[in-house]
């Protein structure tokens, strides 16, 4: 059988990822992150990223079809998409929600995210080191 594929989902404005707020998101670019991402898969593994809501939530019906399991980073949408979580309910495999940094030690805007309650496990806080182990992680999740 075929290793089984997993998405990676960005959301918005992290495409800006190792260009602003250093000291927040570090200096790894999103192309970087790909990188580390496809050297940590040991199948298929897509990566996006969009600044369109409508966009991503196409990107998650897409999962439904082709994806065994789905790393995202829904980024300012955590905390106020219905309708990124909704998409996401309506996908049967594991989610792994993932931040570069730790929300909870942030400002109280970033410490309630909608989307951890359809989320299998959520990486926070490791930086962009934490796309790689997410990936690592969804193999032992999907079994
Ligand atoms: O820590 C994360 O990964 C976040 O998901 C990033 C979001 C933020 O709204 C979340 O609370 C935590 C913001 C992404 C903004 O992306 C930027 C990337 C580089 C420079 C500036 C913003």
């Amino acid at each position: 059988m075929s290793a089984p594929a997993i998405h990676v989902l960005n959301g918005p404005n992290l495409n800006l990822l190792g260009q602003r707020e250093p000291h927040i998101y570090g200096a790894t670019t999103l192309a970087e992150v790909e990188h580390m991402c496809r050297a940590a898969a040991r199948g298929p593994l897509e990566f996006h990223q969009t600044n369109h809501e409508g966009a991503m939530i196409e990107r998650i019906h897409a999962a439904r079809e082709t994806a065994a399991g789905i790393v995202i980073n829904p980024a300012g949408w955590t905390f106020r998409s219905v309708a990124i979580l909704d998409a996401l309910k309506t996908f049967d495999g594991p989610i792994i929600e993932l931040h570069i940094s730790n929300i909870h030690a942030r400002d109280p805007i970033y410490h309630d995210s909608l989307i951890s309650a359809v989320a299998t496990a959520v990486i926070a806080g490791l930086g962009a080191a934490g796309y790689p182990v997410a990936v690592q992680a969804m193999y032992g999740l999907i079994g």
